[in-house]
Parts: C-alpha cells; structure tokens; sequence
C-alpha cells in the first residue's frame, strides 16, 4: 500500500515578556498542547544587558539581541512603533518555541487570534488573556496614533518559510527535537 506522507510544518510561537510577566506560560504552552501539535523546541531566553563601566549603554540590550529582534520583525522597520516594539520584545524573558504538525501555522494563528486583543474573538489566546495596555510612554506622549495594540502576550509565524528562518533565528541550526509519541490512541 502506498504511504501517505505529510510534509511536516513548524510554527515559531513565542510567549512575549508581558505573557511571561502575568504568569501564562502554562496556559499559553497548554493550549498548543491540547490542540495536539507537537513540541520541538522551547527555552526561556533573556536578553543580557550590555553594561560598559557599570552604565547601560545601547538601551542597555545586547547588540545581538537587538539584531535577532530587528531582523525578527524587519517586515515592520519602517512603521513608527518599530523601535517600540523592539524594545518591548527584548524588556524581560520570552519563552521561545518550535510546534511541529500539518497545518500548524494556520491553525497556530486562529489559536492566538486577531493583533489587536480587543478585536481578537473569545476563545482565542489574545481574546482570553489580553486587553490593550499602553507602555510606559504617558499619554500625552504617545497619543491615540500610535494604539498600543502591542502587549498582545504571544506572536506565531504568519508562514511556514517564516516558521522556519523565525526559528533558525531565536535557536539556531539543528535545535529541533525529534520525537515520536508513544502511543497515538486516536488510530488504535
Ligand atoms: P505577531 O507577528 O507578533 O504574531 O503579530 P501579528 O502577526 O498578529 O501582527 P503584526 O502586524 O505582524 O505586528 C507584529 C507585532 O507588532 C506589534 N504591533 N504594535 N499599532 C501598534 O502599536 C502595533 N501594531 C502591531 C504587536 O505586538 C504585533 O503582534
């Protein structure tokens, strides 16, 4: 008999610092589980602070850093929240991961829902867990322009070729775990 063989696909999904800060990591890793994906890569990762005679210098992230997060979302470079966005994803830890499974980038995106938390459905990720925070910027500073939508808790992959270079980019070459479930009770 002929075998059907599926293509596996991976999403980089990332829990971003303000999902790490209000304590969702379990929640957010527990709905990708639950869908049945299959996890092949996570680490909690923390961007070090570049110090130069005990003064922060560079915004005080690594240059490396700085580098993963702006080649990350270098589609956006030339909104005006870019630099915003950078510096937020770099302020505190992330929780970095690979899920593998046919489809999953779609899928990934419908489980975390719309940018923007209000307008993200119930059910969602973003719709559940998120509202729309302002940063530290007051608002005279930062007027109703410049919405931010961006403490939105998780990012994934908007494509499968973006499955693959986000997760070179945060693990590098050959961090993939390859794994086989025990059983797969849904066929016995
Ligand atoms: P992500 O890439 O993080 O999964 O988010 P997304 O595809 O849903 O949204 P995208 O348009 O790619 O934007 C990337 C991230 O930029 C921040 N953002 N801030 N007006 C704003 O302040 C604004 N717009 C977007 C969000 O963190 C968004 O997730």
């Amino acid at each position: 008999a002929a075998t059907l063989s599926i293509r596996s696909e991976i999403s980089y999904v990332m829990i971003k610092p303000d999902g790490v800060q209000r304590g969702l990591v379990g929640e957010i890793i527990g709905r990708f589980e639950r869908k049945g994906f299959k996890l092949v890569a996570l680490k909690l990762f923390q961007c070090p602070k570049q110090v130069s005679g005990g003064v922060a210098v560079g915004g005080g992230v690594c240059c490396n850093c700085l580098d993963i997060a702006e080649e990350h979302y270098k589609d956006l470079s030339s909104k005006p929240f870019f630099g915003a966005l950078v510096e937020y994803i770099l302020s505190g830890p992330v929780v970095c991961m690979v899920w593998e499974g046919a489809g999953v980038v779609k899928s990934a995106r419908k489980l975390i829902g719309a940018t923007n938390p209000l307008e993200a459905e119930p059910g969602t990720i973003r719709g559940d867990l998120a509202v729309q925070a302002r940063g530290r910027q007051p608002a005279w500073l930062c007027p109703l322009k410049w919405p931010l939508v961006g403490r939105n808790v998780v990012h994934g992959s908007d494509s499968a070729e973006n499955g693959e270079r986000e997760t070179a980019l945060w693990f590098g070459k050959d961090a993939l775990v390859s794994w086989e479930p025990a059983l797969a009770p849904w066929l016995i």
